[in-house]
């Protein structure tokens, strides 16, 4: 690799060496001088937020210097690298967590005192980075912790939205959607205006002849818009590592901002081309498991995969390397289909731009890529119209139509008895209009593709699937069930907790070797550890109830049973069954006499969650949350014993609040749907318990921690399709007890007696589709259970304690490791 600096002057660089702060006074020393220089403020006017940004920038200093090393140390060794296309990172709070990466927490908690301020007050000056919708982008964060971590040439890419997912307020119980401008200040990201591609839309495809007589394809005409890189650093946990994740915005191309207009006044329209090109990166769509196909959303996707596509190839021919070799130099991960036009693309450039035949050319694309899948519900299933691909993307449709092509004749040839594959397996779906159905064209693809739970793995393979792995056999097909970085989800969210693990683990080592946890059990019967472990718990409920006064004025008992359901709101998650369940124990509490409510267990339900904006019914499950809470949380004749909270705007940051503070976490999929969860993962690791059906993750958390740690209800996914077609075609009579709450409801307990008619209907007369009337009993039966074990605080400890212990196998680091020996074939590198 050449230095841009010439032999003679490289000592005046070297001598240089800056080596950020070693220590207490040289962190004050460098958070001073921002205070002083970057920012242009004083002594006189440094308020939190302006310590918020100098302490940022001289951590970024310090993570800017790990970072070179490590973008250097990849350069020179030319080794394979993985580069994670996502159209989400879900990344939260960025401060806190460079700060304990890089093991300098105590300097800055220490440095800050010193100069006026709490860590905590400054901490939490920092906006979320939202780039995400749920679990899917969180993943792919914990991932880029994970990779850093393990010291694996890793690039994430994504889109810089100027948007990311919007805020949610709560008026009136009802949502109201705010956008989340982040950008205001934010000292974690590097643009790099050097670093520009030119992405093409639109336009037509002519045939020509090269100088050898071949035909090509040449596109041209239509559009151009600049992609410019944004890079932000993300460091691993105790190691210099720190890998690159690369956000593209979009910008008017240059030449594009059309003077011509402009002297001749048409100013207004040349501004207008501008926004247009802007618009691209602008906003991140909000849906979550939901496919809503607007023209602008794979617009995104393109301008997304082209960009990074264009910065790969370009990464790989400086190594000056052969084409075949590719495969071994470049490892590419779909975060689900979102990236799939990347297959398109790469194989573009190889026949089109690089004169590769096709079916080397396919050879090197189908061995780079692996896909993710995450879902199989039909409505997140992407398909778009060929219509559109063709007006947007000429050159990809005729491509995806050939790779199509070529498949089905493969496919034909094997199986030539079988007349109806073809139609099941086409990548365009012959529907009016077509579509390209964009799970297949990831499928055949990539070299292997997994799901992100055992059971949601075998699910793909038997359901949506199916004729793929017959087509290509069962090797191509894996499972990596989902993980978690502890370092964030314990160590960051839960300091105390952590560090009582490390009195009991020998040190923080469990942090990077998550198994190490299972020493834990040792001490499972001992009362001062129990006791230690019960304060901690107690403490963070103490700071959630705070929380709770402060922002809704409502007081809740710490010492009551603290329930919660944070996640997206989605009829699959079935938030709609936990509150007919509180409004049945709220009529149950009522119809008892003051003795008896003595004796029942104290609990406050905690909800927390955004709904897709265009998702009406998940808008009215918010709703009745809030007219339930506005009723229970104000009845005398309750007090402590119920009440139910629902939490404005769940995000990363009061995940890390929210999560420690749980005794029991709610994650009641119908079973089938959720296809791994990860939030059951958080909570166990906290400590918490969790009730919840056989469904994604929650099936290995079981067979891990032990059967009698979990609260497990409802009806199996085997059983799903039979109960479905029940109420359809046969009887389906209503749980009686939930077809009281039904009644409450409709009576007017909860606010305007109609409002929630299509909730109750979708239940009640149109088949139950989420099996929310089929699970209501045992689920009530399994709350039951749970307070009276409760009761018993030692035992429910222990239970607590030994699940934690046994959590080691939902590390992120293991799951890393997984895609890296068995998907991408990559190494870490050496330190
Ligand atoms: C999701 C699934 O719904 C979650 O169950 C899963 O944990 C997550 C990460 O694999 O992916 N799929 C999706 O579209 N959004 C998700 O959160």
């Amino acid at each position: 690799v050449e230095a841009s600096i010439p032999e003679p002057q490289r000592a005046a660089w070297t001598k240089h060496e800056f080596s950020g702060f070693q220590n207490k006074e040289e962190f004050e020393r460098e958070v001073v001088r921002h205070v002083e220089t970057t920012l242009a403020r004083s002594i006189y006017n440094c308020d939190e937020s302006a310590a918020y940004s100098a302490s940022s920038l001289a951590f970024r200093d310090r993570l800017v210097q790990g970072w070179n090393k490590t973008q250097q140390r990849q350069t020179f060794t030319d080794s394979k690298r993985i580069y994670y296309l996502s159209l989400e990172f879900l990344m939260g709070r960025a401060l806190d967590n460079a700060m304990l990466n890089l093991g300098a927490k105590e300097v800055a908690k220490e440095g800050l005192a010193e100069l006026g301020f709490r860590i905590e007050d400054i901490v939490g000056q920092e906006h979320d980075a939202a780039l995400g919708n749920g679990g899917l982008g969180r993943l792919a964060a914990c991932f880029l912790d994970s990779m850093a971590t393990l010291n694996y040439p890793a690039w994430g890419y994504g889109l810089r939205y100027r948007y990311g997912i919007f805020k949610q307020e709560i008026i009136d119980g009802y949502q109201v959607e705010v956008p989340d401008y982040w950008l205001d200040f934010n000292p974690w990201e590097f643009p790099r205006h050097d670093v520009t591609v030119d992405i093409q839309f639109y336009g037509q495809v002519r045939k020509s002849q090269d100088e050898n007589g071949k035909t090509v394809a040449i596109w041209e005409g239509g559009e151009t818009v600049t992609a410019v890189a944004y890079d932000v650093p993300t460091p691993g946990y105790d190691t210099p590592s720190t890998n690159n994740l690369r956000l593209w915005s979009s910008k008017a191309a240059s030449g594009e901002f059309d003077f011509q207009k402009f002297n001749s006044g048409d100013y207004e329209s040349s501004v207008a081309d501008q926004q247009r090109a802007e618009t691209i990166s602008a906003v991140l769509y909000p849906n979550d498991n939901l496919d809503r196909g607007k023209e602008l959303r794979i617009k995104q996707q393109y301008f997304w995969v082209a960009a990074s596509l264009y910065d790969i190839v370009r990464r790989f021919k400086k190594s000056k390397r052969s084409w075949n070799e590719f495969p071994d130099q470049v490892a590419i991960q779909l975060n689900d289909t979102h990236p799939t036009l990347a297959i398109v693309e790469l194989q573009r450039i190889l026949i089109d731009v690089e004169g590769l035949e096709w079916d080397e050319a396919w050879n090197i694309v189908t061995s780079t890529f692996g896909y993710t899948n995450h879902t199989v519900l039909p409505e997140a299933l992407e398909k778009w119209p060929v219509g559109l691909i063709q007006h947007l993307l000429p050159r990809h449709l005729q491509i995806i139509y050939d790779i199509n092509l070529f498949f089905l004749q493969s496919v034909e040839k094997r199986f030539p008895e079988d007349r109806d594959i073809l139609r099941r397996v086409s990548i365009i779906e012959e529907s009016q209009p077509k579509m390209v159905r964009m799970a297949y064209l990831a499928v055949v693809g990539s070299h292997k593709v997994n799901g992100v739970a055992e059971l949601h793995s075998d699910l793909i393979q038997t359901t949506i699937f199916k004729d793929f792995v017959t087509i290509f056999g069962e090797d191509k097909f894996t499972n990596v069930t989902n993980g978690i970085t502890p370092r964030r989800w314990l160590h960051q969210a839960n300091p105390r907790l952590s560090e009582l693990i490390a009195s009991k683990t020998g040190g923080y080592e469990f942090l990077k070797d998550l198994t190490l946890l299972n020493k834990l059990e040792l001490f499972v019967d001992d009362k001062t550890f129990r006791k230690e472990w019960a304060e901690i718990k107690f403490a963070n409920k103490v700071r959630l109830a705070k929380y709770i006064k402060s922002t809704l004025n409502v007081n809740v008992n710490p010492a009551a049973l603290f329930d919660v359901q944070v996640k997206r709101i989605h009829e699959y998650k079935r938030q709609q069954l936990n509150i007919f369940g509180v409004i049945h124990r709220y009529l149950t509490l009522k119809a008892m006499s003051p003795e008896e409510r003595k004796k029942q267990q104290p609990r406050v339900s905690i909800f927390g969650g955004k709904a897709a904006p265009g998702y009406w019914m998940a808008k009215q499950i918010i709703h009745l949350i809030n007219n339930v809470g506005g009723v229970v949380n104000q009845d005398p004749d309750i007090g402590d014993l119920l009440k139910v909270i629902f939490l404005e705007d769940y995000n990363v940051s009061k995940a890390e609040m929210i999560i420690p503070a749980s005794d029991l976490s709610e994650h009641i999929s119908t079973a089938g749907t959720e296809a791994s969860g990860t939030s059951n993962m958080k909570f166990v690791l906290n400590g918490g318990l969790i009730i919840g059906t056989c469904d994604g993750a929650n099936i290995e958390i079981t067979r891990e921690i032990g059967q009698e740690n979990i609260f497990l209800f409802g009806t199996l996914s085997e059983d799903v399709e039979d109960l479905r077609h029940m109420h359809t075609y046969g009887e389906h009579p209503i749980d009686p007890n939930l077809a009281k709450v039904f009644d409450a409801i409709q009576g007017g307990m909860f606010g305007e007696p109609n409002d929630f008619n299509a909730m109750i209907s979708a239940v009640r007369d149109h088949g139950d589709y989420y099996l929310v009337s089929d699970d209501f009993q045992s689920y009530i039966d399994t709350h039951k259970m749970v307070d009276t074990e409760y009761q018993n605080q030692e035992e429910w400890i222990s239970k607590c304690i030994r699940s934690v212990a046994r959590m080691g196998f939902f590390s992120s680091d293991r799951c890393i490791n997984e895609y890296a020996e068995g998907i991408w074939n990559i190494e870490p590198l050496a330190v």
